[in-house]
């Protein structure tokens, strides 16, 4: 079939058997030890968690649906006269776990296109915003107002059955995703006065329109910049903030908009997807303080007043990943391409390295390299799109593909309200006093 729910239709049932067989087989059997420091830790390590659409590895970095990021390019429908995959695919892959065909990926672009107006009173919350609210902030806004259209809201106040709940769930993140670029945009262009917003074109595919509703619609390069960040921003497994809210809000049958609202606020943060702007602006106080062609002593120097004041080096270090993010490698290869000679891409490309040397003798990241923020904001800049406050919408349009077909099979397979057990450190202490 073209339609992906058809296809999703299809495959649920053998994947409501096949949870069943793994729980009747592997349910019981113990998966790790856990430890006192995990729970005061950040949880790091403990396994949680179910989500289907990727699995990071620490060394290797993502896999979507087993995929590599270079195999996802390679396979991948795109655009035509592209080269980049389409954002489009990427969400067929992570639902259904198979690689579209071209056919499927054309019909996904165009139901995306039908469902991207919002309504009224959306735009009307969008334009009473102060311009000095954060890019962020007016997103989770928009995207929780949504809520007053859920098709799962309204299903479940008129009692639709448990076996029923991924229908809407379905709808409801479809309408999500497709009316990301219009409120993306208006926010890109109400904050930084870029005029009045064009309309979505329903033969272009959904970064092309993107592009067009920020205003870069004929840059060709910036188009295909989109496609490869949409893609690869997409989904980084379960564990991460705005994944893991936007699956433990769900969990509640808070509909999609709800929680991928939440999973914004997460998103928001410096340590997690703000992280791009952070970058973005550190470049840029570095080369007001030494310079455009500082010398590696001088550009040490700067990481080091930065760590020395007690703050962070951003797009450094990560939860997970001890290698260089995979993410970054493929937009150091986009950049490659197309920006080689660009003055912000070589300040990318010499502060990596010398960071992780100094990150390893400051001693204390576990994981001295570059994560995917590091390298975003300079694409995005080269292409003119300088307001580094907007990088994380961008980053935030992108994660709602892999939050939303999280949230469908969580309502397809029954999944549980998630409620995992606390302790205070007065009961660690009782639970090990004579231990
Ligand atoms: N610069 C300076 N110190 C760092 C860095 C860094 N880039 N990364 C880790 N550390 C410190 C960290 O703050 C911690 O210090 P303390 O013991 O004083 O609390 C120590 O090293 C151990 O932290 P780790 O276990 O290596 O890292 P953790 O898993 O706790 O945190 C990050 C992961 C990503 C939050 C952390 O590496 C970081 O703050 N990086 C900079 C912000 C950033 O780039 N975030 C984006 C991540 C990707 N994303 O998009 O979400
Ligand atoms: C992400 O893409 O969510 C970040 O790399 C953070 C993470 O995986 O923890």
């Amino acid at each position: 079939s073209v339609s992906l729910k058809e296809r999703l239709a299809e495959l649920i049932p053998a994947e409501i058997e096949n949870v069943k067989a793994t729980r009747a087989e592997h349910g019981k059997k113990a998966f790790g030890p856990v430890v006192v420091d995990q729970l005061y830790g950040g949880m790091r390590g403990l396994p949680a968690l179910i989500w289907d659409g990727s699995v990071l590895d620490a060394e290797e970095g993502i896999r979507f649906r087993g995929k590599t990021i270079p195999e996802c390019q390679a396979l991948l429908p795109k655009a035509p006269g592209g080269s980049e995959p389409l954002p489009e695919a990427l969400f067929w892959l992570l639902v259904t776990g198979e690689v579209p065909t071209q056919e499927q990926v054309t019909e996904l672009s165009k139901d995306w296109a039908a469902r991207s107006a919002i309504p009224e009173f959306v735009e009307e919350i969008l334009d009473r915003c102060p311009p000095t609210l954060h890019p962020m902030s007016q997103f989770s806004l928009a995207v929780t107002a949504l809520n007053h259209d859920s098709a799962f809201a309204k299903a479940y106040q008129a009692g639709v059955s448990k076996k029923e709940y991924w229908g809407p769930t379905f709808e409801d993140s479809m309408d999500l995703i497709a009316k990301l670029p219009n409120i993306a945009g208006r926010i890109y262009r109400n904050v930084f006065g870029q005029g009045k917003l064009p309309a979505i074109d329903p033969s272009k595919d959904y970064s092309h329109n993107l592009a067009t509703l920020l205003g870069f619609g004929e840059n060709h390069g910036f188009v295909e910049l989109l496609r490869l960040y949409l893609t690869i921003h997409s989904d980084h497994e379960g564990g991460n903030v705005s994944a893991h809210t936007g699956k433990l809000v769900g969990s509640a049958l808070s509909d999609p908009f709800l929680a991928y609202g939440a999973a914004l606020n997460g998103l928001a943060g410096p340590l997690h997807g703000l992280a791009n702007q952070e970058v973005l602006i550190w470049l840029r106080k570095m080369q007001a303080k030494i310079g455009e062609d500082a010398s590696d002593e001088a550009v040490k120097e700067y990481i080091w007043s930065t760590l020395k004041a007690g703050q962070v080096v951003p797009g450094y270090g990560h939860a997970v990943l001890r290698k260089t993010d995979p993410r970054y490698t493929a937009q150091r290869e986009f950049a490659l391409k197309h920006l080689p000679e660009d003055k912000l891409f070589k300040l990318v490309g010499q502060i990596y390295n010398l960071v992780p040397d100094i990150l390893l003798e400051a001693g204390k990241a576990k994981n001295p390299w570059p994560n995917v923020d590091a390298h975003s904001g300079v694409l995005l800049t080269y292409y003119g799109l300088d307001q580094m406050q907007f990088y994380t919408v961008l980053f935030g349009v992108s994660r709602a593909f892999g939050v939303a077909a999280q949230l469908i099979w969580d309502r397809a397979l029954g999944a549980p309200l998630e409620r995992p057990k606390s302790y205070s450190t007065a009961a660690i202490q009782k639970i090990f006093k004579d231990k």
